[in-house]
């Protein structure tokens, strides 16, 4: 049996598409849409995840595993040939769950959730924006000096460049960070993530066609 990957198009998940590209993984993709909780079948997700997020991914064992920051590694381990994380144990593979901790929580919930959130008010949204500066500072520092979040491409990669992504929906202007706005515009043109990018796009415009249909009807 291969991995199955709930997710939805331009999600988080894209993250883990991306990996499973890098890793040629035989891989299934599962579409979730996010509004009605329901896959294309129709059938229901929250059995799936009682928190109705995407990634889930059903493991080649078939038991389900939720969360970025596990579900990245996981799948870096089961295709180590890959090189998407160092090797268990490392100081190396410390840092990486570093930076899969700091995208996940300072970056993904810390500030995009809420700018791409159209019901957050704007007092929230600044008060969020104020806490980029310092964020992507961080980023930009690192960039000046490393191509990759560390030695090589790895997990931690593909779920930046897919957080760096929503940049453009945020109000958040990469222009002031050059160094983020290089690694992210040469990270998009890698061909996995160019590739994932392109389906997933494509992905999305379909799905806002059905929600506008199911709207009408
Ligand atoms: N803690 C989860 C959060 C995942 C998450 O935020 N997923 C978003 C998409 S990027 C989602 O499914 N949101 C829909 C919802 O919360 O209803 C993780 O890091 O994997």
């Amino acid at each position: 049996m291969s991995m199955e990957l709930y997710f939805s198009p331009l999600a988080c998940s894209l993250a883990t598409r991306i990996a499973l590209y890098e890793a040629s993984a035989d891989a299934g993709f599962i579409e979730v849409d996010n509004q009605s909780k329901r896959l294309r079948d129709g059938s229901d997700f929250y059995p799936i995840n009682a928190l109705g997020q995407v990634p889930v991914l059903r493991t080649d064992d078939g038991w389900l595993l939720k969360e970025n920051t596990a579900i990245l590694p996981y799948v870096a381990d089961a295709y180590p040939e890959s090189g998407l994380a160092p090797a268990a144990g490392t100081a190396a593979r410390a840092k990486l769950q570093e930076w899969l901790g700091f995208i996940s929580t300072e970056l993904h919930k810390g500030v995009f959730v809420t700018l791409l959130d159209p019901e957050a008010s704007a007092e929230v949204r600044s008060y969020t924006h104020q806490r980029v500066a310092l964020r992507f500072g961080v980023l930009d520092r690192h960039f000046a000096e490393h191509e990759f979040l560390q030695d090589g491409f790895s997990v931690a990669d593909a779920y930046l460049v897919t957080v760096l992504n929503w940049a453009q929906y945020s109000g958040i202007d990469l222009k002031a960070w050059p160094n983020v706005k290089k690694y992210y515009l040469k990270m998009a043109e890698r061909p996995t993530v160019a590739r994932a990018l392109a389906e997933e796009m494509q992905l999305f415009a379909e799905e806002q066609v059905r929600r506008k249909q199911a709207k009408a009807s």
